[in-house]
C-alpha cells in the first residue's frame, strides 16, 4: 500500500473514536484531512468540530462541519492528530505542519489523543525528524543558540509564518533520548511558544497504518 493509503486507511479508522453527539478536536495535516474527509460523511451525528489550524478549518467548512471556537466548547471527548514522528510510548515530534501551537492548545482540551500516522512515523528514539519550535520573532536568534549550545542544528523555516503571527525553528540533530525532560527545558525559555515536543501530553493511542493493516499502539 502507498503511504497515502495507509493515510487512508488510519483516516477511516479514527471515526470509530468519535463519540456521537459531540465535538470533535482536529488536528492539521494530510492524514488528518483524510480524517476530516469521513468525518464530513456522519457531520449529522457529531455536534461540530474545533479545528487546529486554519487549514483544518477551511476544510472542515468547506464540507458543512461547524467549526467552533476553542473557548466555547464544555467537553472534547477526543483529539484526533497526526505527527512527524511517534515512539512506543506515545511521545510525539509534532509540528512540520507549522500548527504545532493550537495544536497543543486543543489536545490539552481534550480528555483523549488518538494519534492517526502510516508506519513510516514510528521511530524507537525522536530526533530523526528536525525538531519543531514555534517562537517569537524577536527571540528566534537567541534560542536558536541555545539549541546550538545543546549540540542541535537549528534552522528558521523559510517563508512561514503561524497562524499566530510567529516563526519557526526547525532544529536538526537533537537525539531526544527524554522526551518529556526536553519538553520542560525549552519550554521555560522566554520566546518559546510552543516546542514540537508532545510528551507532557501524549497520544493515549495511535492508530497506526501498515501493510498488514491499522495496528493499535495503546
Ligand atoms: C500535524 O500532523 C503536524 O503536527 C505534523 O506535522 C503533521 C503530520 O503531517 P502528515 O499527516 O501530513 O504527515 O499534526
Amino acid at each position: 500500500m502507498t503511504q497515502d493509503e495507509l493515510k487512508a486507511l488510519v483516516g477511516r479508522a479514527a471515526i470509530d473514536h468519535v463519540v456521537p453527539g459531540s465535538v470533535v478536536g482536529v488536528g492539521t495535516g494530510s492524514t488528518v484531512n483524510c480524517f476530516i474527509d469521513e468525518l464530513a460523511k456522519i457531520k449529522d451525528r457529531i455536534a461540530g468540530a474545533v479545528s487546529s489550524s486554519l487549514k483544518s478549518t477551511e476544510r472542515l467548512q468547506a464540507l458543512g462541519i461547524p467549526v467552533l471556537d476553542s473557548n466555547s466548547v464544555e467537553r472534547l471527548p477526543v483529539y484526533i492528530d497526526g505527527a512527524d514522528e511517534i515512539d512506543r510510548a506515545g511521545c510525539m515530534i509534532k509540528g512540520g505542519g507549522a500548527a504545532l501551537t493550537r495544536e497543543k492548545i486543543v489536545a490539552d482540551i481534550a480528555e483523549r489523543f488518538v494519534c492517526i500516522a502510516d508506519a513510516s512515523k514510528l521511530v524507537d528514539t525522536l530526533g530523526r525528524f528536525p525538531l519543531p519550535v514555534e517562537v517569537i520573532p524577536m527571540a528566534s536568534s537567541q534560542i536558536a543558540r541555545k539549541f546550538e549550545a545543546m549540540g542541535g542544528n537549528p534552522s528558521l523555516r523559510n517563508g512561514v509564518i503561524t497562524d499566530n503571527g510567529n516563526l519557526i525553528l526547525d532544529v536538526h540533530g537533537l537525539a531526544i533520548t527524554d522526551p518529556a525532560a526536553l519538553e520542560a527545558e525549552i519550554n521555560q525559555w522566554p520566546g518559546v511558544v510552543t516546542c514540537g515536543i508532545f510528551a507532557r501530553n501524549k497520544a493515549a493511542v495511535c492508530l497506526l497504518g501498515t501493510a498488514d493493516g491499522v495496528r493499535t499502539l495503546a
